[in-house]
C-alpha cells in the first residue's frame, strides 16, 4: 500500500517537458499507489472550467485512465488553479477536498493542504488572496466572456512576477507559529503540504510530543514525489 502525493507542477502550454514527466508519472507509477493526492497548483493558472484547452483535456483524461483502473485521486486548489471546479474534477474523476482536510495515513492522522494560509507574512498576497476567494467577486468574474478572463489573469500575472521579486524570501516562507496553530487546532502531529517549492521534512515539537512537517517539491526541473507506507514518507524526484 502506498499513497502519493504531489504538489506545484505548476502545468502550463509553454512547458511541455513537464507535462510530459507527469503524464509518464501518471501511466507508470500512480496505478501502483492506493491514492494520489494532488495538493494545488497543478496548473500555473486557471480562469474556468469552459476554458477547454488541450492541456487541460490532456490531464483530465490522463486522471480519468488513473480513476477508471480504481485509484481514488484527490485535488486540493493551490493559490493558482483555485478556480478549478466540479465541471473538471467530474471529467478527471477526482474528488475536491477543501483547503484544509485531515486524513488517516497509515494511523497517523494528517492535516493536507497547499500552504499559502500558511504564509501569512506575505500581507499583499493575503490582501489578494480575499479579494479573489471572494464568491461574490469570483460569480462576476465567471459571468466575463473567456477572452477578457484571459486578458485579466495575463495582467495580474505580470503583476505579481513584478512584485515577488521585490519580497524577501523570508516572507515567502511559512511561518512557524501559523504552523503550529493550525496543526494543534487539528489535533495532528503530521502536516503535509506544498507553495514553498522547500521540499523536506522537518522535526518538530507540538508540546512535548515529536511532529512532522513534510514539503512537498515543485516540477520546475524534474518531477518532486512524496511517496507514503507503514514504513514512512519518503520525497523521490523523477528526471524528466
Ligand atoms: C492565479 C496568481 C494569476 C498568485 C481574478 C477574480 C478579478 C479570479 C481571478 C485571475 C487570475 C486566476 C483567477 C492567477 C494566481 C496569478 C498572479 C499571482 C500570487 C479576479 C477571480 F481580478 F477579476 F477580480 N483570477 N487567474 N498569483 O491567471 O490563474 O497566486 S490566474
Ligand atoms: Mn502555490
Amino acid at each position: 500500500m502506498t499513497v502519493l502525493f504531489i504538489s506545484d507542477l505548476h502545468l502550463s502550454p509553454t512547458h511541455p517537458e513537464i507535462t510530459q514527466c507527469f503524464l509518464r508519472f501518471l501511466k507508470e507509477d500512480a496505478p501502483k499507489a492506493s491514492a494520489l493526492y494532488v495538493l494545488g497548483d497543478l496548473f500555473e493558472s486557471w480562469i474556468g472550467d469552459d476554458d477547454g484547452t488541450p492541456l487541460q483535456i490532456e490531464v483530465a483524461d490522463a486522471f480519468k485512465a488513473l480513476s477508471d483502473l480504481g485509484i481514488p485521486i484527490y485535488f486540493i486548489h493551490g493559490n493558482r488553479d483555485f478556480l478549478v471546479g466540479k465541471r473538471f474534477a467530474k471529467a478527471s474523476g477526482m474528488t475536491l477536498l477543501p483547503e484544509h482536510h485531515v486524513i488517516d495515513l497509515f494511523g497517523k492522522p494528517t492535516l493536507i493542504m497547499h500552504g499559502d494560509t500558511l504564509c501569512i507574512q506575505d500581507e499583499g498576497y493575503q490582501r489578494y488572496r480575499k479579494k479573489v476567494h471572494n464568491p461574490l467577486i469570483q460569480w462576476l468574474f465567471f459571468r466575463l466572456p473567456l477572452f477578457v478572463r484571459r486578458r485579466i489573469g495575463e495582467k495580474i500575472r505580470a503583476g505579481s512576477t513584478k512584485s515577488n521579486m521585490e519580497k524577501s524570501q523570508d516572507i515567502m516562507d511559512v511561518d512557524q507559529s501559523e504552523v503550529l496553530r493550525v496543526m494543534k487546532d487539528s489535533g495532528v502531529t503530521q502536516l503535509i503540504h506544498g507553495h514553498t517549492h522547500r521540499p523536506d521534512i522537518h522535526d518538530i515539537r507540538i508540546g512535548n510530543d515529536p511532529a512532522q512537517r513534510i514539503v512537498l517539491g515543485d516540477w520546475y526541473t524534474q518531477g518532486s514525489v512524496l511517496v507514503c507506507t507503514e514504513e514512512g514518507c519518503t520525497l523521490q524526484t523523477r528526471a524528466f
